[in-house]
């Protein structure tokens, strides 16, 4: 079905890898167009329930494999055909996605974790906004997410000089929200997606369009967004599970429904 990456449900959890491990996982407009279908797969299967995007090999992913660029390149519309409609799925996708960054993400890379709800890094992981090295201005997504994840002083220093950032360093700035041994990675990735795939997956799904309105909404209008999106919250069987849970005194089982 898939070239370029590999695509796994279990136990509630797609699995997305990026499959070009010696090309350090660059993205090619066949991955790109892959990467978009997987997430369209997953968000249409009841079964899966949380979603992690990685790579194979050594490297996250470089970003654009640039092989492929030229002189000839209308970058403008490499990025509308390619790259937007990848990040605008993502975004658009109402359940929960880890990036599980497991070495070197640059690039269009790092803009793909960017975009997902968690980043898990690898102590092997490292982030670069690689643009800058080629006379280019981050893309997919990263002048939108980057200053709102570690405030735009910080943005600017990072797209600007385009040092590599570590993953322990990436911590502290708040780019990513754990980072695990090279040992521990696979184990802590696994658990952290299964534990959001057992939580009540349309709440999850209203938490993250909401947020995403957020960012462009006054008080008043998220407190009627809020008043909405509890409405719709309050009707699923995972709320009534919930509600049933604490009085029985036990752990709730939720459906995602
Ligand atoms: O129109 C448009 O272009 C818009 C779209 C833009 C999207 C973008 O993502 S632009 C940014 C593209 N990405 C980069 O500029 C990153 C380039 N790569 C690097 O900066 C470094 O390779 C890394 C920081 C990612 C990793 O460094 P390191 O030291 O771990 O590995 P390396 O030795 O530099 O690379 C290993 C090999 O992978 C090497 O090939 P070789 O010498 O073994 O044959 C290197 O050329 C190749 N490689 C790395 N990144 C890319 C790549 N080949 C093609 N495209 C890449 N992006």
């Amino acid at each position: 079905m898939f070239e370029t990456i590999l695509y796994q449900v279990e136990n509630n959890v797609a699995w997305v890898t990026m499959n070009r491990p010696d090309k350090l996982n660059a993205f090619t407009e066949q991955m790109n167009k892959e990467i978009i279908k997987a997430l369209k797969s997953a968000g249409k299967d009841t079964e899966v329930r949380a979603v992690v995007l990685t790579g194979k090999g050594r490297a996250f992913c470089a970003g654009e494999d640039l092989a492929g660029v030229n002189e000839d390149t209308d970058h403008a519309e490499f990025l509308r055909k390619r790259y937007n409609p990848m990040i605008r799925e993502l975004a658009s996708l109402e359940k929960p996605v880890i990036a599980a960054v497991n070495g070197v993400a640059a690039g269009a890379g790092m803009s793909l974790a960017l975009a997902s709800d968690f980043r898990l890094a690898s102590e092997k992981a490292a982030f670069v906004e690689a643009f800058i090295h080629i006379g280019l201005v981050p893309d997919s997504g990263t002048l939108y997410y980057l200053p709102r994840l570690v405030g735009h002083a910080k943005a600017m220093e990072l797209a600007v000089f385009g040092e590599k950032v570590p993953a322990e360093k990436a911590k502290e700035l708040g780019l990513v929200n754990d980072v695990y041994s090279e040992e521990e990675f696979q184990a802590g990735v696994k658990a952290y997606a299964e534990r959001l795939a057992h939580m009540p997956t349309k709440a999850i799904g209203l938490i993250k369009r909401y947020l995403y309105k957020s960012w462009d909404h006054d008080l008043a209008d998220m407190l009627e967004y809020e008043a909405y999106a509890q409405r719709t919250a309050g009707k699923s069987d995972d709320h009534r599970e919930g509600m049933k849970a604490f009085f029985d005194k036990r752990q709730p089982s939720y459906s995602g429904k």
